[in-house]
C-alpha cells in the first residue's frame, strides 16, 4: 500500500543562508509558512529587478506518523531552482532545475526526531536555466511537497522523478485500434498490468490491443483510458493516457487523428498577481476555465515545466499542448548538462499525458548568443535525446525573429517556429504577413509556425487613433485583429500562440504605466479583466457559446464628433442600438465596425444573431435561436482625457508629422530607411546620423550590420518609428525632418 502525506502546514522559513546544522534552532522561530510559498510574491513582481535572489532554507520537523511505514520518500513537485535537501544534517539530495519534479529516500536515515530542512536558491549563476528572460525567477517550495510510504517491493521513485509507469498508445485510425504498450520499473519479481479491464502479469511491460478504441479527440471528447500497475506486495501506480495521432504537414498544418485541426491558441505562464508562482489547484483550475472560455485549441505551456496539475486539466479538457525547458535567450557553456537533466525531466514525468504533442528545445536562443558549434551540439544532444526518449513526439523550437531562416539551426529539430513582434517592438503589421509568406516560399518543404507574437496593453490607456508602443487596449485589439487574419490566410502554420494569454511578472520591466509587468496579456495578470483582444479570439475560436462583446468600455470620455463603435461576436449578424435607437446592423464575421456621432452622454447596446440560412455556429439549438446582447456607455467631452494617454511624449510625436504639413516632394522622416538610403543625399545623412549613435552603441550596431535579414526588415520602417524606438528625444527627430524636407526625391 502507497501511503502519501502532503507536507503543507508546520514549516519554518529563513530568508537566508544558514548552515544546515542549526536548522534545529529554527524549529522554534522562523517564520511559519505553508506551502506551496515563495519568498518572490512581492518583490518580484513590483519592477526594479531588484528582488531576492540567493538562498532561503524551509525547515519542518517529521512526525512519527508521517515517517511511519516500511520505506520512505520525500517528493518536491517544484523547488526553484536549485535545492539541497537534508535529513538531521545530512544532506539527502542536490536537484538543480526549478521546474520539475524530483525525489530523495529517507528509508535508513530516519532517527527518533527527525528533523528535514532544505535549502532552496534563485541566485544567478552559470550553470542552471534560466538565467537571462523576460519573466521573474521566483524563488522557493512552490509547489507541493509530500511523503510516499511505500513497501519494500515497490515501483521505481528516484530516477528523474518517474511516475514508475509509461504507457505508450498507438492507434490505427483505419481499423480503429490502438496498440498500447505499458512499462514500468521496480524492484519486484513481477507487475500485474490493467488496460481497458485487461489484466495481464509480467516482469515488466505488456502490449494491450484495444478494439473500437475510444478516441482522446481533442475539445470535443477528450476520452482518457487508464492503466495500473500492481506489485505482488501491494505498491500499485496508474496513469491515464489518450489514444491519439498528431501529425503535421507543411502545407496543411496539424492534423489529429487524420483530420486538420489547427492549433490556434496561446501561452502561459504559471504565475499570479499577489501569489508568484506558488499556484494552488483552484488556481490552475481557474486559468483553464479561461482558456476553455476563450476556445484556443492549443496552449503553449512556456517557458519550463508546469505543474503536473495543469497537464492534467491539459488532458482532461482536449487541448494540445507544446511543452518546453528552460534553455531561454542566452546559450551558457556550462549548462549543456542542465539542459539535458531538465530535458529527461521533463519527458520522465510528462510522457504520459495525451496533451502533449511536442517537445520544445529552446525559446530565442539566438537573441544573445551566436549560432556557434556549442550551441548547435547543444541541440542535437537534446534533439537526440527528445527522440531517444519518445519515439511518439515531435520536436521543435522558438526561433528569434532575427534568426536567419537558412541557419543551420533550425535543420535540427522536426518542426520549427518564430517568434514574431513586427507592429509591436519593430516594424509594421504587414512585415508578419511578409516574413511568413517568403519563408514558406523559399522553404515549401518546412513546417513552420509562430510561437509567440503580441503586444502589450495596459487596460486604463486608450485612443480612438492607436498607435504601435501607445500601450492602450485599442491599438492591442487592433494589433490582435491584423495577426487573427494573417494567421486565417496561411492555414500551413502547424501552430500559432497568442504571448500571452496572462499579464505576467517580469520584474525587470517598468513600462506602460506599470511596474514589474509584461502586459502582453488578453487577460490581467489578476485574472479579473479581460481585455477587448480577448474577445477577438473568444468571436473566432469559441463555437459552443454564442456571445457578443463591446469594445472599448473602458474608454468611456471621447473628444470627438463620431466615434467608431467595434463589436466583436461570434455569430453572424450585429444590431446597434444608441439610446435604444437602432443605428445600424452589419452582416460578417468576428468584427462589426460602426460610425456613430457623439453629442452627449449614449447608451450603446449590440444585438447579435445568426441570420438567413446561417447554419455555421455549431452551438445547440436552443442558443443558435437566441440573441445575445451586450451595452455600455461613451461619452462626448471637449478634451482628450489624459488619464488615458500613457506617453504623452510619444503621442505628440505623431501629431507634429501630420502628413499635411510635410511636403511631398521632399523626404522626409515618413519615408523608409530604404527609401531614404535610395537617395545619394538624404542617405549620406542618415549614415552619418547612424554612425554617430553607432559609436556610442557599438555592439548593437555591430550585430545589425552583420545580420542582413534584420537589415532587410529595419529597411522597411519609417524613419520616425526607428527613432521613436531607439528613444530619439523630440528635438533631433525634428531636426532630422527639417534636413530631409530641404532635399528633392
Ligand atoms: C519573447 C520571449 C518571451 C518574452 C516576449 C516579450 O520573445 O520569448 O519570454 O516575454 O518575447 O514579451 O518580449
Amino acid at each position: 500500500m502507497r501511503k502519501i502525506t502532503v507536507l503543507k502546514d508546520g514549516w519554518h522559513f529563513v530568508h537566508g543562508d544558514i548552515s544546515p546544522e542549526t536548522a534545529p534552532e529554527y524549529l522554534n522561530g522562523g517564520e511559519s509558512v505553508t506551502l506551496p510559498h515563495t519568498w518572490n510574491s512581492i518583490d518580484g513582481q513590483d519592477g526594479g529587478n531588484d528582488y531576492y535572489r540567493g538562498t532561503c532554507w524551509y525547515i519542518r520537523e517529521l512526525t512519527p506518523a508521517e515517517t511511519s511505514g516500511e520505506c520512505l520518500f520525500i517528493e518536491f513537485a517544484g523547488a526553484a531552482m536549485t535545492a539541497e535537501v537534508y535529513l538531521n544534517g545530512a544532506k539527502l539530495v542536490r536537484h538543480e532545475g526549478g521546474f520539475s519534479a524530483f525525489r530523495a529516500e529517507l528509508t535508513g536515515k530516519l532517527g527518533e526526531k527527525n528533523i528535514l530542512a532544505v535549502s532552496v536558491n534563485n541566485e544567478d549563476n552559470t550553470t542552471v536555466y534560466p538565467q537571462k528572460a523576460d519573466f521573474t525567477f521566483y524563488g522557493g517550495l512552490y509547489r507541493e511537497v509530500r511523503l510516499i510510504s511505500v513497501p519494500a517491493e515497490h515501483f521505481e521513485l528516484l530516477k528523474d522523478g518517474t511516475p514508475g509507469i509509461k504507457v505508450t498508445p498507438e492507434v490505427d485510425l483505419a481499423a480503429h485500434t490502438a496498440m498500447v504498450t505499458v512499462e514500468t520499473w521496480h524492484n519486484a519479481g513481477s507487475v500485474e498490468i490493467t488496460v481497458n479491464g485487461e489484466t495481464r502479469t509480467a516482469e515488466r511491460s505488456a502490449t494491450f490491443f484495444i478494439r473500437d478504441v475510444h478516441l482522446w479527440d481533442g475539445m470535443d471528447d477528450p476520452y482518457l483510458y487508464t492503466a495500473s500497475a500492481k506489485l505482488p506486495g501491494g505498491d500499485e501506480v496508474s496513469a491515464r493516457f489518450g489514444c491519439r495521432r498528431f501529425e503535421v504537414d507543411p502545407q496543411k498544418g496539424f492534423f489529429l487523428n487524420g483530420r486538420s485541426y489547427p492549433l490556434r491558441g496561446v501561452s502561459r505562464h504559471q504565475d499570479l498577481k499577489g501569489k508568484g508562482n506558488a499556484l494552488l489547484a483552484e488556481d490552475h483550475a481557474a486559468d483553464m476555465e479561461i482558456i476553455r472560455e476563450l476556445g484556443a485549441t492549443s496552449l503553449r505551456l512556456a517557458h519550463y515545466q508546469h505543474a503536473q496539475e495543469f497537464y492534467d486539466l491539459c488532458d482532461e479538457n482536449g487541448l494540445i499542448v507544446w511543452a518546453e525547458i528552460p534553455y531561454i535567450t542566452m546559450h551558457m557553456p556550462g549548462g549543456r548538462e542542465n539542459t539535458l537533466s531538465q530535458m529527461r525531466e521533463l519527458i520522465t514525468q510528462c510522457y504520459n499525458h495525451p496533451s502533449i504533442a511536442v517537445w520544445g528545445l529552446s525559446n530565442e536562443i539566438t537573441a544573445a548568443s551566436a549560432v556557434d558549434g556549442d550551441l548547435l551540439e547543444n541541440h542535437r544532444l537534446l534533439n537526440d535525446l527528445c527522440h531517444h526518449m519518445d519515439s511518439t513526439r515531435l520536436t521543435t523550437m522558438a526561433d528569434v525573429f532575427m534568426l536567419e531562416t537558412d541557419s543551420p539551426i533550425l535543420d535540427i529539430p522536426d518542426i520549427n517556429s518564430y517568434n514574431l513582434y513586427f507592429g509591436w517592438y519593430l516594424g509594421e503589421l504587414e512585415q508578419n504577413d511578409e516574413f511568413f509568406d517568403e519563408y514558406h516560399e523559399a522553404h515549401p518543404d518546412r513546417v513552420i509556425g509562430l510561437s509567440e507574437y503580441g503586444a502589450d496593453a495596459n487596460p486604463a490607456f486608450h485612443s480612438s487613433v492607436p498607435e504601435r508602443g501607445d500601450y492602450t487596449e485599442e491599438y492591442q485589439a487592433l494589433y490582435h485583429e491584423h495577426m487573427l487574419k494573417m494567421i486565417e490566410e496561411r492555414p500551413y502554420l502547424w501552430a500559432t500562440h497568442v504571448w500571452n494569454l496572462f499579464d505576467f511578472a517580469a520584474d525587470g520591466r517598468d513600462e506602460g504605466g506599470k511596474h514589474g509587468e509584461n502586459q502582453k496579456g488578453l487577460v490581467t495578470f489578476d485574472r479579473s479583466l479581460r481585455k477587448d483582444a480577448f474577445y477577438l479570439y473568444k468571436a473566432a475560436w469559441n463555437r459552443k457559446t454564442p456571445f457578443v462583446h463591446l469594445c472599448g468600455k473602458r474608454y468611456v470620455n471621447r473628444a470627438e464628433d463620431t466615434t467608431e463603435i467595434k463589436v466583436y461576436s461570434n455569430l453572424n449578424t450585429v444590431r446597434l442600438y444608441v439610446d435604444g435607437v437602432q443605428a445600424g446592423e452589419e452582416t460578417g464575421r468576428t468584427v462589426f465596425r460602426f460610425r456613430i456621432p457623439l453629442t452627449g452622454e449614449h447608451l450603446i447596446r449590440a444585438e447579435a444573431f445568426p441570420s438567413g440560412s446561417v447554419q455555421e455556429f455549431p452551438g445547440d439549438a436552443d442558443a443558435r435561436e437566441q440573441a445575445v446582447s451586450d451595452s455600455m456607455c461613451v461619452r462626448r467631452v471637449s478634451e482628450p482625457d489624459e488619464s488615458y494617454i500613457f506617453n504623452k511624449a510619444a503621442a505628440a510625436v505623431t501629431n507634429w508629422f501630420d502628413s499635411a504639413d510635410l511636403d511631398p516632394d521632399c523626404f522626409s522622416v515618413q519615408d523608409t530607411l530604404e527609401v531614404l538610403r535610395s537617395n545619394p543625399r538624404a542617405g549620406a545623412v542618415i549614415d552619418a546620423m547612424m554612425a554617430k549613435s553607432a559609436a556610442s552603441r557599438g555592439d548593437v550596431a555591430d550585430s545589425v550590420k552583420d545580420n542582413p535579414a534584420l537589415q532587410k526588415m529595419l529597411g522597411r520602417m519609417t524613419m520616425i518609428s526607428l527613432l521613436k524606438q531607439a528613444g530619439a528625444d523630440e528635438e533631433s527627430i525634428l531636426q532630422l525632418n527639417r534636413v530631409l524636407q530641404g532635399i528633392h526625391r
